[in-house]
């Protein structure tokens, strides 16, 4: 039947609730009103930044009216949610990604043409939203932009970082420096505080087992502090559907701690409430890293209460049975970050609701799902136990208690194996004890997966193997990333989506969510014509890329030379170290030549972007290397003209949006094993930039999509790694006998051709001493792998083919087809129709 208006005049509501303004005129009056009114300004004294803002609040006035609509449904029609808590989301700019998503592009541009503004302008007025390091949280970013364009009803959960990835600066000696990142300074327009949602949650404290026959507690004292949300508006691709991604932010409670101002102690109450805003004030800049830092882990316990808080409000609101609570609700954990919320939902479930410590370990089991994202040993959590104790009393009884029938279950099938108890526990022993969060985050998750073919089985051979012969192997599967073709091919490359959408002879809406379709212009390859427009658009993407740097960097780039493109966080496993050693290599060949042995030689451009986490000292000393080695290079006239070299300062989303579309060719180098999937790799590649890469991770399955002929691969495999590792500790050979050609090169950079030899020691060193990620190993491989490249980019009709055959075969690296299979595979999701 009709449903009842359900407060005041009906008429009087309905006659005024606005609707999507999307006609130009509709436009132009929605961002004057927006100048006028929330920015109070006028025509005189709007400059480019305030045209920005202006802009952006009247797109997100669309965004709100979808995601009214959207939550509106989903409150209606009771579907199972999935929520995606990670503790990064590299989202970038917003402003042309909703403006593309809307399909208002062109309303837009005109209607700031007609107010005296251009749009490309006001795009670059934005700050990233960069609350990420780099893979993990840029996967996050992509998956929300794929749930809301496959209509699934998904929302992310995250903090609201004060201040971001950090911003990098680069000293005149080529050293990395790094400066916060006040991204919210200018106000955030696609943010919404809500004031009406809130949370408190509590730290340290006492917790004290009821013993009246129940597994209940009562956890008191300590220090509370109020979590706050932030909405951010996640439009789909051509779809009303407008998800949410809920970030929190920390509050003390009431200003200041009143116990303490009531004792007279206003310098304590004061410094109470500062902690409190400290939990969320920065992101941890550290990759693949764990630092043991109470604050970190304050963090993660904060955002995961308050995450589980708001989803259990919002379930208890359709009023069913706490057991089904599996049945409306999937948790995805991205990384082990988010694992607290496993022992928080078995404490709310056994202390607040009740209920019986085995049902609520099923509801638990039934509701988490586990990706892991790294089998780096550095990267696996663990917290000291003397840590949480002190922090979370309550939630170490249950981890505890969680351990002590995990491990009885273990007996009971491998009796008397006390090794493997020793194994598999989730305490691990030594001084302090430590907490093993990837155990905990596998036991407490209904499935386990890992990012790439080949990673997924390293996660079931080796860190999880215990657990493999434990739960059987039906638990543990993988999930392939993706990238969402909306920012990176659309959004960052709009030539090459039009010619795209011309070929197919199809709207780019309809591609665009069916990557496979690229498939049917393979053919077009055998077209001359289609080539050039291929080849031409590739060229404008270069030139936008130096004309960006000289703007930027007043440098002045070679566009005539081939791109060659490494970015990524600077890390040893990663080996931009291979690529700088190489580059070296080829200066050197050069130097050797006459000059006109050197004017047959392919002109190269490489470039370079990536940050190093502050600590992480031999990552900046190859950063330094790096910028060291350009200054030579750059300025040597007899090599210039064939090899530039260029370090991009403060690498960003948006940096890779103008990067990816110029390459011609770009490097995942990481050592067979060590990359679990990368996702640049798919980007480069579905933008027809060639791939070099090793054997590893998601470069795989690329290779695999492509055609081993379009792509160029190097070194050791991953079986073989452990191997060689090994003998390069127990039967050292010297660097000389390995590659004699890297030898030459460590030897001229101890002997300072690029500045002080000394300085840059400690780096050889670990190439000439253990070299655990096969530098010297892979060395003669990677240079003639590079001779392959040189070689094959001479013909040029046979390169462009091999671009458009690569572009073309990427479907499969849509995060559509990934989000689709957590939906189906995982969640049990289905979509939910927003209707118009
Ligand atoms: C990264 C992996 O290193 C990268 O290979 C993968 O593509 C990406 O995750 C997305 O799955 N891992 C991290 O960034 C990380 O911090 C703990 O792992």
């Amino acid at each position: 039947g009709k449903e009842k208006w359900p407060r005041g005049d009906e008429k009087t509501w309905k006659e005024n609730m606005r609707a999507l303004e999307t006609d130009v005129p509709g436009i132009s009056r929605n961002i004057v009103n927006h100048v006028q009114t929330s920015l109070a300004r006028q025509a005189y004294n709007l400059d480019d930044l305030g045209a920005y803002q202006a802009a952006a609040l009247s797109v997100r006035d669309n965004l709100i009216l979808n995601w009214n609509d959207t939550q509106l449904q989903y409150t209606r029609k009771e579907p199972k949610r999935a929520y995606y808590l990670s503790l990064e989301f590299l989202m970038g700019r917003a402003l042309d990604n909703a403006l593309l998503n809307l399909d208002l592009k062109k309303q837009y541009s005109e209607s700031t043409d007609k107010l005296g503004f251009n749009m490309e302008d006001l795009l670059e007025q934005e700050r990233d939203a960069a609350l990420g390091n780099g893979g993990l949280g840029r996967l996050a970013a992509c998956y929300l932009d794929s749930s809301a364009s496959m209509e699934l009803p998904v929302w992310g959960y995250g903090l609201r970082y004060k201040y971001g990835i950090f911003q990098q600066l680069i000293s005149p000696e080529g050293q990395q420096l790094e400066a916060p990142d006040p991204w919210l300074e200018n106000q955030n327009p696609w943010e919404l505080p809500r004031l009406d949602v809130q949370y408190d949650v509590r730290f340290y404290g006492s917790a004290d087992r009821l013993n009246d026959g129940t597994p209940r507690a009562v956890w008191s004292g300590g220090q509370e502090v109020v979590a706050q949300a932030y909405d951010v508006m996640i439009p789909g691709c051509f779809t009303k559907s407008t998800n949410n991604l809920r970030l929190w932010e920390s509050k003390p409670k009431r200003g200041f701690d009143l116990n303490s101002f009531n004792a007279g102690d206003y310098e304590r109450a004061v410094e109470s409430s500062n902690s409190a805003s400290a939990i969320t004030s920065v992101l941890y800049p550290n990759d693949h890293t764990t630092f043991g830092k109470e604050l970190r882990l304050k963090q993660q316990y904060f955002w995961t209460a308050a995450s589980l808080a708001d989803m259990i409000r919002r379930f208890k609101n359709i009023g069913k049975p706490i057991t089904q609570f599996p049945e409306y609700v999937a948790i995805q954990l991205n990384d082990t970050h988010p694992t607290m919320a496993i022992p928080e939902l078995m404490r709310i479930l056994v202390d607040e609701e009740d209920v019986p410590w085995d049902t609520a370990w099923q509801i638990t089991t039934n509701t988490f799902f586990y990706t892991n994202h790294t089998v780096l040993p550095e990267a696996l959590e663990k917290w000291p136990v003397p840590l949480m104790q002190h922090l979370l009393p309550r939630h170490l009884q249950i981890i505890y208690d969680i351990n002590m029938y995990f491990l009885q279950a273990v007996e009971k099938k491998f009796p008397g194996d006390r090794e493997r108890l020793a194994r598999m526990s989730l305490i691990e022993e030594g001084f302090p004890q430590q907490i093993r969060m990837a155990f905990l985050a596998c036991i407490g998750s209904r499935k386990v997966n890992g990012v790439a073919e080949l990673h997924s089985e390293l996660v079931k051979t080796t860190i999880l193997k215990d657990f493999v012969e434990f739960e059987g192997a039906g638990k543990f599967s993988n999930v392939t990333n993706g990238i969402t073709p909306r920012r990176w091919l659309d959004q960052c490359n709009p030539e090459l989506s039009a010619l795209i959408s011309k070929s197919l002879n199809v709207p780019k809406q309809v591609w665009l969510k069916d990557l496979f379709m690229l498939k049917k212009l393979l053919p077009l390859a055998e077209d001359a014509a289609f080539r050039k427009e291929w080849a031409e658009i590739k060229q404008r993407n270069k030139e936008r890329l130096a004309h960006h740097v000289r703007t930027t960097l007043g440098l002045e780039i070679n566009t005539n030379a081939m791109f060659d493109v490494q970015i990524k966080r600077l890390h040893e496993y990663k080996r931009q170290s291979l690529n700088i050693l190489g580059v070296i290599h080829r200066y050197l060949t050069l130097k050797d030549m006459s000059a006109e042995e050197r004017k047959k030689v392919n002109p190269r451009v490489v470039f370079f972007a990536a940050k190093a986490a502050p600590g992480y000292w031999i990552a900046k000393l190859i950063i330094r290397l790096i910028v060291n080695v350009a200054r030579i290079l750059n300025a040597d006239p007899e090599t210039k003209d064939y090899l530039q070299l260029y370090f991009l300062p403060d690498y960003s989303v948006s940096l890779a949006e103008v990067l990816i579309p110029a390459s011609d060719i770009s490097q995942h180098i990481s050592t067979a094993g060590t990359e679990a999937s990368g996702t640049s790799n798919m980007k480069f590649c579905l933008n027809g930039g060639l791939l070099l890469g090793t054997v590893d991770g998601a470069n795989i399955e690329i290779g695999e999509e492509v055609g081993e002929s379009n792509v160029f691969f190097f070194g050791y495999l991953t079986p073989e790694v452990e191997q060689v590792r090994y003998n390069n500790i127990y039967h050292p050979r010297p660097v000389e006998e390995k590659s004699p050609a890297l030898a030459r090169v460590l030897s001229v950079v101890s002997q300072g051709m690029f500045g002080d030899g000394g300085i840059y020691e400690p780096f050889l060193n670990t190439i000439r001493q253990g070299d655990y990620y096969l530098i010297a190993d892979d060395f003669d491989s990677y240079i003639n792998a590079l001779k392959m490249v040189d070689d094959a980019y001479l013909d040029k009709e046979e390169w462009i083919k091999k671009s458009i055959r690569t572009a073309c075969t990427m479907g499969k690296f849509s995060s559509d087809r990934a989000i689709m299979e957590y939906a189906e595979s995982y969640w049990n999701l289905e979509p939910v129709k927003i209707p118009a």
